[in-house]
């Protein structure tokens, strides 16, 4: 698809109104993109947006008619309600990411995408950056939609962009794309590793010459044969960050990012021309993020982590890994294909509280292994634990929400998970200590 840089006189379909759609929308208003009509399955955000039977037939018709579709990424081309006509349309399906490439040709950026650790990565890089007087600003999946940043003073825009975005996206061309790790996510979205890899490598495949790509998996290298189309490959090895590793003392990196992930953005600090004692200071003073291995106090020999960020089974490892005596609480929405190996991590965990709607796949998984409870709700996991807790108080334990799951079956996202968890441990704690 040829995608002119003039787009204000094109005409557009909005698919979804969540915070990439309603951006779209104001980018669109404050440029006087006149020519949109928009949709979204869900019935009270019609009801807000004044969507009703006539643009409702309005919308499905344009969707034949316009230049260009752009769908949010949580749209599912196999599962959405109009998916005929969109498949039907589907050379014509861009992303808030592709508009954001085409209408700023000259912005400078790094696109940051795989499986785990991507948040965490970017703040990272933000903050390195922000320490050695680059102009930053960051993105994307990370929660602010990319054309809601504010480009003014020529920003270094850092993006993060999960697989989904990249999906639909054809126009994405960063200087500094990282691709951090592949591991099996989001394959029920997807439908294949196959794709899921392929989507992740499309942020290489339209770079200049000029511009780097960051990738540490061989195996991915020699199959999908970037050399072809990518910038400069950097491969990333981490044996060159294990040299300053040592120098770096900060308990907020040791329990959120992981060796592979800073690697990664050692690398890139070296292409950026930053010192390595610039780059060793700046890591010092990151401070972490929230919902990801989050330590919300230590109290009476028990430690209490919100790790809500852990969606798939890879992700929780880490923190069943790194703590003892561990109340686990565990389940949501399992991921397609994820499967919980607790081999050496069995005797680690105490008891499992089983939360969510697919309490059955997690106590299949579990029974043999590790004793576990069928909770259903996280009031019930920790009003339990609390129990055991008040107990056994001698004993050092670990109280840790890591659900190695989706948290869509019982709350809006990992956010809400997370504040909930918070909320509830808070006042637990002022009940029974
Ligand atoms: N919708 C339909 N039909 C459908 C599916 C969805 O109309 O078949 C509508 C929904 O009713 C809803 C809207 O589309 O109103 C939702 O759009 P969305 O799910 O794409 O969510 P956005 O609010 O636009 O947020 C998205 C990202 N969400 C997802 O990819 C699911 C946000 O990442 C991101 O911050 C935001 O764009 C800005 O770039 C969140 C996330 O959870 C944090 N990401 C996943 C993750 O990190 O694991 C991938």
């Amino acid at each position: 698809m040829n995608l002119s840089r003039d787009l204000s006189r094109k005409s557009f379909a909005i698919y979804g109104l969540g915070s990439t759609g309603r951006s779209v929308i104001k980018y669109f208003n404050r440029n006087r993109f006149k020519n949109y009509v928009i949709w979204d399955d869900d019935k009270d955000l019609r009801r807000t947006w004044n969507l009703n039977k006539k643009k409702e037939e309005d919308f499905i018709n344009s969707l034949n008619l316009v230049d260009h579709i752009i769908v949010s990424p949580g749209v599912d081309l196999k599962k959405v309600k109009y998916k005929k006509i969109l498949l039907r349309n589907k050379d014509k399906i861009i992303t808030d990411l592709d508009l954001f490439y085409i209408l700023n040709p000259k912005i400078k950026s790094i696109v940051v995408t795989g499986t785990n650790g991507k948040s965490t990565t970017c703040k990272i890089i933000d903050h390195l950056l922000k320490k050695n007087k680059i102009h930053s600003v960051l993105g994307g999946n990370i929660g602010k939609p990319i054309l809601s940043l504010n480009l003014k003073k020529n920003p270094l825009v850092i993006i993060e962009a999960s697989s989904f975005q990249l999906s639909y996206s054809k126009f994405v061309k960063p200087n500094y794309a990282l691709i951090l790790n592949i591991t099996n996510d989001h394959l029920d979205w997807h439908g294949s590793m196959k794709k899921y890899i392929e989507a992740k490598f499309k942020i290489f495949s339209i770079q200049k010459k000029d511009d780097y790509a960051f990738i540490n998996d061989k195996k991915l290298l020699s199959i999908y044969k970037i050399k072809k189309y990518a910038g400069k490959i950097n491969f990333v090895r981490s044996k060159n960050f294990k040299k300053v590793k040592y120098k770096i003392n900060n308990h907020h990196l040791n329990y959120q990012a992981n060796e592979e992930n800073l690697s990664f953005v050692f690398a890139l600090s070296k292409v950026l021309k930053i010192t390595e004692k610039s780059f060793v200071k700046s890591l010092i003073s990151f401070k972490g993020l929230p919902h990801r291995y989050e330590i919300l106090f230590r109290k009476k020999n028990t430690v209490y982590i919100n790790d809500s960020k852990a969606t798939s089974f890879q992700a929780s490892s880490f923190a069943l890994k790194s703590n003892e005596n561990i109340f686990w609480i565990v389940g949501g929405m399992p991921k397609t294909g994820d499967k919980i190996i607790l081999k050496n991590l069995k005797n680690k965990i105490i008891k499992a509280y089983i939360i969510g709607n697919y309490m059955g796949n997690f106590k299949k998984q579990l029974s043999g292994k590790v004793d576990f409870q069928l909770s259903k709700t996280l009031n019930n996991a920790i009003d339990s634990i609390f129990k055991e807790i008040k107990n056994n108080k001698s004993k050092k334990t670990t109280v840790l929400l890591s659900p190695a799951a989706a948290s869509y079956d019982q709350f809006k996202n990992f956010e809400e998970r997370g504040n909930q968890f918070k909320k509830l441990i808070k006042n637990y704690d002022r009940k029974y200590f």
